[in-house]
């Protein structure tokens, strides 16, 4: 039952005006009927003069009184359980999206992917980034729709406001790829046809700009990166287009090492690494020079040569300290002019953030803090974002902490898939 607002109000007005009591003003006996929140809860939770008002509203038939505390749904309604509502319970998947096997059954079309690469085998420091996948999926279960009050830099932007899971797009979970712990090449190339058979679907008619579906991949060490972008790289760069992807990279490391300099001079099995996967894009051509960017750095160069290395494989870097000197909104800005139209590829080393947030493979104090993160994040509105991934989330077992990093690490993904969603619209 509802009480009338405005009536209650101005019957409490005239109450408050009178120097008699409210028994004798209205000419009534308390013996009334009660409400169902006064009959439990009475003057606990509102004045005398409330509860008698409400009564004496019960008893002009203003409000109908329940004729039952509660009625139960008949037993063959299961109508509010089919759904899962609750956001702690239930099979886990991203944001509780709808979990789809991707890998086949082409003719489903899908507009965002969101699949896992559990895999920590090419990590030089803390392993644990196998189990990301489940971490992030674990902190995104808050994630229900809903409309965020700070999404959007400003009230003119397309973002503000936006209900990002609920714009018609078809957005689904694929579960993981399963990748073998044994061997990395192996690992690392099912990584990259479980991409290509992603890519293979096609979109809904809702994604104007995108004919193939888009992956936004759950790490996992950063090696992961190189498939994801590889697969990308072959399904969004037209075949004349002399270039690579835009790549934004966030990070405290440039990961562009030379395997000379980082695994390489034990053996060269060892040369591919999280430390050298942007190296390697490079030299394969998926890098568009002059559009890309690293976000973030401040781990030390190993040699003085890295610096020139990495210039040479394409990037601009901003580092950590430049966010305090561009402001946030200024890095999100000066990376959309980097940018430019190139289709973007976006990867996210979580190391990016201070190491008092998360955990992840190689913590680097100095960092970003997560309000900076969201603001740059959404201040890039409007690139042409192909792919994105999250990386270096360490989230195992019997581990403190790691509530809280996949919950950075999951709202970091629901920034991404705002930027996804927000040029299609
Ligand atoms: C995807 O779209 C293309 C172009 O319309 C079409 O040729 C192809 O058969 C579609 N693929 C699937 C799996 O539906
Ligand atoms: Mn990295």
């Amino acid at each position: 039952m509802k009480l009338s607002t405005p009536v209650l109000l101005s019957t409490l007005l005239s109450l408050s005006n009178a120097l008699v009591t409210p028994q004798k003003f209205l000419g009534i006996s308390q013996d009334l009927p009660e409400t169902f929140m006064d009959g439990i809860f009475g003057e606990l939770v509102n004045s005398a003069e409330v509860v008698f008002a409400k009564k004496a509203m019960l008893a002009s038939g203003e409000v109908a009184a329940p004729s039952k505390a509660i009625e139960f749904p008949d037993k063959n309604d299961v109508s509010d359980i089919v759904d899962n509502l609750v956001s702690y319970s239930g099979i886990v998947s991203f944001a509780h999206l709808p979990v789809e096997q991707c890998f086949g059954n082409y003719d489903e079309k899908i507009d965002i992917a969101i699949v896992g690469a559990p895999f920590d085998s090419g990590v030089s420091y803390t392993p644990g980034a196998r189990f990301g996948p489940n971490g992030v999926r674990q902190g995104s279960r808050r994630l229900q729709g809903g409309i965020s009050p700070i999404r959007g830099n400003t009230k003119s932007s397309k973002l503000y406001r936006l209900p990002i899971y609920d714009t018609g797009l078809r957005l689904v979970d694929c579960g993981d790829v399963p990748m073998t712990p044994f061997d990395a090449r192996v690992a690392l190339n099912q990584l990259y046809r479980g991409h290509h058979a992603i890519h293979k679907h096609n979109t809904t008619d809702k994604s104007a700009n995108f004919k193939k579906t888009r992956i936004i991949t759950l790490g996992g060490d950063h090696t992961v990166s190189l498939m994801n972008i590889k697969s990308a790289y072959e399904t969004f760069v037209d075949a004349d287009d002399n270039d690579g992807l835009a790549i934004i990279h966030f990070d405290s490391h440039i990961d562009t090492w030379d395997p000379e300099v980082l695994g390489g001079g034990v053996t060269k099995y060892a040369s591919l690494n999280h430390g050298t996967f942007l190296h390697y894009a490079a030299e394969a051509g998926y890098v568009s020079k002059g559009h890309s960017v690293h976000v973030g750095i401040r781990a030390p160069y190993i040699v003085a040569e890295d610096e020139t290395h990495d210039h040479e494989c394409g990037f601009e870097t901003i580092t950590s300290k430049d966010v305090d000197k561009l402001t946030p909104r200024g890095v999100g800005q000066k990376i959309k002019e980097i940018v430019g139209n190139r289709p973007v590829y976006l990867t996210f080393d979580l190391d990016t953030f201070d190491a008092n947030m998360v955990n992840s493979g190689t913590l680097e104090v100095g960092g970003l803090n997560t309000r900076e993160v969201l603001t740059i994040l959404d201040e890039m509105e409007g690139i042409n974002l192909v792919g994105c991934d999250i990386v270096e989330v360490s989230t195992p077992p019997n581990s403190v902490g790691n509530d809280i990093t996949g919950l950075l690490a999951a709202q970091v993904i629901d920034e991404f898939i705002g930027l996804m969603v927000v040029t299609e619209i």
